[in-house]
């Protein structure tokens, strides 16, 4: 046996993907300065990746990926339990045995003539309770200088593996990039993930949606801990206090933005603040205390880049100006920077596009960047960076937040009438789908709990789970329902949304500090407009449009209309999920039919 490492099944794991990869060399990963120094040179050298003006912004690179290969492919992500019934009707299933027989197949010898990484990565701050660790193989120099971003990397992880620890095993190839066998492959029963024929973000970075949500929710379950698709933000009052809360929103619903918001200036002048936890996801235990505890398992953003500006996201931006890797924007070749829509009225001239082609950004009726480009960044970059966020216990949560993205029928903020109906909430959210996976998008799609490509078990387990977790834990945080995306007629968001976004959970922590009154409807607690503040808003949101009271109380009322042929999708859905919904939310979905019902 090889001793790459002291840890005997690492090795022995090793010998194995070895033999079956055959690589030209391989390499441990241990995270330091000359190493990642080493490896961008290389990179940049072979063209995997471009050196960006250092002096304007240091440490930064371009990336881009083949032009079929630019966001998740839930088509082709697998979760392989020995049953199909334990994976569920919203995950794809293959038989273990069939499905591994298949990808050794591709993996045979897929890294002739390149060199394996091992990156071994911990999830949370190494050696924590919350840690749970990895080791990633890939083929790509782009996944190991990503994940050194995202993850904690290196010879500190190897340490707290120690000679016997165990860690979750991750195989990644880019193989021919065949688009016919790429797979994104879980098999949660041996803790392994196996990732073939792509090269991009959440179906590369394996310590991210594969590890942090789909195994770890499957671990989350059989050990009573919840990994969930939610960023973590803390808020500042004027009397120093801070409460947290933690939101889940769809990918490219507004995750990101939430989390690093600043409010409007008259909360700032009088000492409010908000601080990032995180911004995509959470691992969530029952505290000592009772109250449930958050941690982000991350150490970096993967941010969507188009509509990131000084105004939408000052935070995400400053985030990005050192030791960032950009994917899939716009190179300005003036100055030898990035450029992506929405972050300035000012497209560069001579430039060159997502696609590697030379792009004249006043004269071109093509997007520069990619939709879904992204900028991987490191936490610690970012200026409203929580002083908690290297606190091994996590942050309690004071609310849960789910939201999606709904022209119509959601209102801008609703209370859930406890945890059961919040969890029936969750079990209910939709979206409009978005560029963060391929496919169609805008059309309308049930994504309960932000979690349906990211579950890796059965949905109707994981519902239950949620109401376990409701049983157990003594102090719950209150759950409540956002919309930043109600349109007008003529298709503009009705809401300022962003930064003004602060308006609302003013609204939700007074709620949970019970200070202000509310209006029971049909589909739970929906605030009197007069209680959310809207001092300072009387900017024009767009020419000729200013938000005033009236626009407020149109987009929380509850139209029965659009509810009830929710309701009718609602009932669809969990005929899907068939025999595993939970009696309780049956009951729940039953009762609000009834209030609608009525009104
Ligand atoms: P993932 O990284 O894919 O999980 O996405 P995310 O949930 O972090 O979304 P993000 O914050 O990156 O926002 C995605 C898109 O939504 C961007 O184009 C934002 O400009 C837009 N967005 C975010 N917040 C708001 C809001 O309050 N109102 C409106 N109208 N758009 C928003
Ligand atoms: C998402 O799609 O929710 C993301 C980006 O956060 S990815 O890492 O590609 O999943
Ligand atoms: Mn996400």
């Amino acid at each position: 046996m090889s001793t790459y490492t002291k840890n005997a099944k690492l090795n022995a794991w090793l010998d194995e993907m070895i033999a079956l990869c055959n690589p030209d060399n391989v390499v441990i990963i241990d995270g330091s300065d000359e190493q990642i120094e080493a490896l961008r040179a290389e990179a940049c050298a072979s063209g995997e990746m471009f050196k960006l003006n250092q002096e304007k912004l240091p440490g930064c690179y371009l990336h881009r990926t083949a032009v079929n290969d630019v966001a998740r492919v839930e088509g082709r992500t697998f979760i392989c339990t020995p049953t199909k019934e334990e994976a569920g009707p919203t995950n794809n299933w293959m038989d273990p045995n069939e499905m591994y027989a298949k990808l050794l197949a591709l993996y045979k010898d897929s890294y002739k003539g390149r060199t394996m990484y091992v990156i071994p990565y911990s999830m949370s701050v190494v050696g924590s309770d919350f840690a749970k660790n990895g080791i990633e193989l890939t083929d790509s120099i782009y996944v190991v200088l990503n994940m050194i971003i995202m993850t904690r990397v290196g010879t500190a992880v190897l340490d707290a593996m120690g000679e016997n620890g165990d860690f979750i095993k991750g195989l990644h190839a880019r193989a021919d990039m065949d688009e016919n066998n790429k797979y994104i492959v879980h098999f949660p029963q041996d803790n392994t993930i196996m990732s073939i024929n792509s090269g991009y973000g959440g179906n590369v970075l394996l310590g991210k949606k594969c590890f942090a949500l789909r195994i770890a929710s499957y671990l989350g379950r059989n050990e009573g801990w919840m990994a969930e698709h939610m960023l973590i933000l803390g808020i500042e009052t004027p009397e120093g206090e801070t409460k947290y809360v933690a939101a889940a929103f769809p990918s490219a619903c507004g995750k990101t933005n939430l989390a690093m918001l600043i409010p409007p200036k008259s909360y700032t002048e009088k000492g409010y603040k908000v601080t990032c936890v995180g911004d995509d996801i959470a691992w969530i235990r029952i505290g000592k205390d009772g109250r449930l505890w958050a941690c982000n398992p991350e150490n970096g953003f993967f941010g969507v880049a188009p509509g990131t500006n000084v105004k939408s996201n000052p935070n995400a931006l400053a985030s990005t100006m050192s030791g960032t890797i950009f994917t899939n924007v716009v190179l300005n070749n003036a100055d030898n920077t990035v450029w992506w829509e929405g972050l300035d009225k000012n497209p560069p001239v001579d430039a060159i596009d997502w696609k590697g082609r030379p792009w004249n950004g006043q004269e071109s009726t093509e997007k520069g960047a990619h939709p879904n480009s992204r900028f991987t960044a490191p936490a610690k970059n970012c200026p409203c960076i929580s002083p908690e966020f290297d606190n091994p216990d996590g942050v309690p949560l004071s609310a849960i937040i789910f939201g999606g993205r709904r022209a119509k029928t959601a209102p801008l903020v609703y209370q859930s009438f406890d945890w059961k109906h919040g969890t029936f909430v969750g079990s209910i959210m939709a979206s409009e789908t978005t560029a963060a996976a391929s496919g169609a998008v805008g059309v309308v799609r049930r994504d309960p709990m932000a979690m349906l490509p990211f579950c890796g078990y059965n949905m109707g387990d994981y519902w239950a789970h949620w109401l376990k977790m409701g049983e157990v834990t003594p102090n719950l945080p209150k759950i409540f329902h956002v919309n930043w995306f109600r349109l007008t007629d003529e298709g503009k968001f009705m809401w300022p949304g962003f930064g003004d976004n602060f308006r609302v959970l003013e609204w939700i922590l007074k709620r949970c500090e019970g200070k202000v009154d509310a209006v029971e409807t049909a589909i739970g607690y929906v605030p009197n407009a007069e209680d959310i503040n809207l001092e300072g808003l009387d900017y024009e949101i767009e020419a000729g449009r200013k938000f005033d009271i009236n626009e407020l109380k149109n987009i929380l009322t509850v139209e029965k209309d659009y509810w009830l042929a929710d309701f009718e999708n609602i009932k669809e859905f969990y005929a899907k999920i068939g025999d595993t919904v939970p009696v309780e939310l049956l009951k729940q979905y039953e009762d609000q039919l009834a209030r609608l019902s009525a009104m």
